[in-house]
This record gives C-alpha cells, sequence and structure tokens, in this order.
C-alpha cells in the first residue's frame, strides 16, 4: 500500500504503563517500538495520543467499591470496563516509553481526562459523541487517510479506526505495530467491527 501527502500516523497510547512492568501492561506491548520506529520515516505527518486519566478517574475499579478490574459496570454511556489505575496525570506510568523516539511528531493529543467518561478513541470519548478535536485538526490540516499503530490493538487503537471510519476517513490498522489486551473476546469482537465498517487491517511490511 503506498503512503501518500495526506496519510497521518497515529501512534496510541505507547505509554509505559501499557508496556511491560506498567500498571496496565499490554502483553509484548514494547515490541511496537521498534515497527513504529522503522514505519515512522515513511510518513510526512505522525500524531501521538496519550492516555491522560484523573487520579481517581472512573474508569478506575479502585474507585468502584467492591469492583475488581477487568470487571464491567453500567455507566451513564453504556457498559464500562474497569480497570487498573493507569496513566494519572502527570506520572511515570503516563509519560510515552523511554524507548519512543518521534521528535518530529506534529501533535500529541490527550484524551481520558475528563473524570466520569473513559476515552478508548483518539477521536470521541466513550459516549461516542463527546469530541476530542482530533477530527477537526485533521480536517483543518487536510490530512484524510489515518494509519494506525499503538496499544492496544482491541482497544484505544480499534475504536479510534472505527471511529475514524465513522467520520468517513479510510482508516488502515498496522497489525504488527499494535499489540491486543485480548479481554473475553475483544479481539475477535472489534475484527468483527472492522469487517462490518470498512477498516483495512495491514502488516506493515506491505507499506511502499
Ligand atoms: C487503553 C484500556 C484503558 C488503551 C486505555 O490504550 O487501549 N485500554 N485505557
Ligand atoms: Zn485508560
Amino acid at each position: 500500500m503506498q503512503i501518500a501527502a495526506q496519510d497521518v500516523l497515529i501512534v496510541i497510547d505507547v505509554q509505559n504503563d501499557f508496556c511491560s512492568g506498567g500498571a496496565l501492561a499490554v502483553p509484548d506491548g514494547d515490541a511496537v517500538i521498534d515497527v513504529i520506529h522503522r514505519i515512522a520515516p515513511s510518513f510526512a505527518h505522525i500524531v501521538l495520543t496519550q492516555d491522560w486519566h484523573t487520579p481517581t478517574h472512573s474508569s478506575f475499579a479502585a474507585v468502584h467499591p467492591g469492583k475488581q478490574p477487568f470487571e464491567q459496570i453500567e455507566s451513564s454511556y453504556g457498559t464500562q470496563t474497569l480497570w487498573p489505575a493507569h496513566c494519572v496525570q502527570g506520572s511515570k506510568g503516563a509519560e510515552f516509553h523511554p524507548s519512543l523516539h518521534l521528535p518530529q511528531a506534529e501533535l500529541i493529543l490527550r484524551k481520558g481526562f475528563r473524570p466520569h467518561i473513559d476515552s478508548y478513541s483518539a477521536f470521541f470519548e466513550n459516549d461516542r459523541v463527546t469530541p476530542t478535536g482530533l477530527a477537526g485538526y485533521l480536517a483543518e490540516r487536510n490530512l484524510t487517510r489515518v494509519f494506525l499503530a499503538g496499544l492496544a490493538y482491541d482497544f484505544c487503537v480499534g475504536y479510534s479506526a472505527l471511529d475514524a471510519r465513522c467520520l468517513g476517513l479510510p482508516a488502515v490498522v498496522l497489525r504488527d505495530a499494535c499489540r491486543a489486551i485480548d479481554l473475553d473476546g475483544s479481539v475477535a469482537r472489534i475484527e468483527a467491527e472492522f469487517a462490518k465498517t470498512g477498516v483495512t487491517v495491514i502488516e506493515s511490511a506491505a507499506l511502499r
């Protein structure tokens, strides 16, 4: 697949807490870094996202009495999975992995900072209507096709790809530049949504 001038690589949540030793470590999460470094020079535009939660964020199991991480609750905007506390604003865990080196990135987009709503997607919070501002940014800059890499394939990468399609943007997920949490069939579920909405999944080796 040929990369074009109006393409943007969106690198999702390559933060300490999603890498080895982190609070919500994605299995083999660190492995995405080398792949991302290999493909990054092919892109004229790169955006990074950063999961960025308040200390008592409503997606944290610890703020719900009797609840454990990875259980689900019903919230005002639908079913919400509860997570271990992670990516707290200003913490070490919220910093980008120290090996991630993308100084050419043009935007760092933070998400998940509203205390009462989680945000997997880089475009909309989990109510699927509250915008992060990224759609407007890409539109103003005439960046019209998104390539996605990072963590986690079945959550923040996946929902970002689905929302890109909702916005009418072609979306390409670079499978080997992602790693998954795979919680109760979440990989199969997101891939079914990819198929339904027209998200393309390719290996990074297919980029030209
Ligand atoms: C993520 C769960 C909670 C992700 C973020 O980056 O995929 N997953 N917060
Ligand atoms: Zn989070």
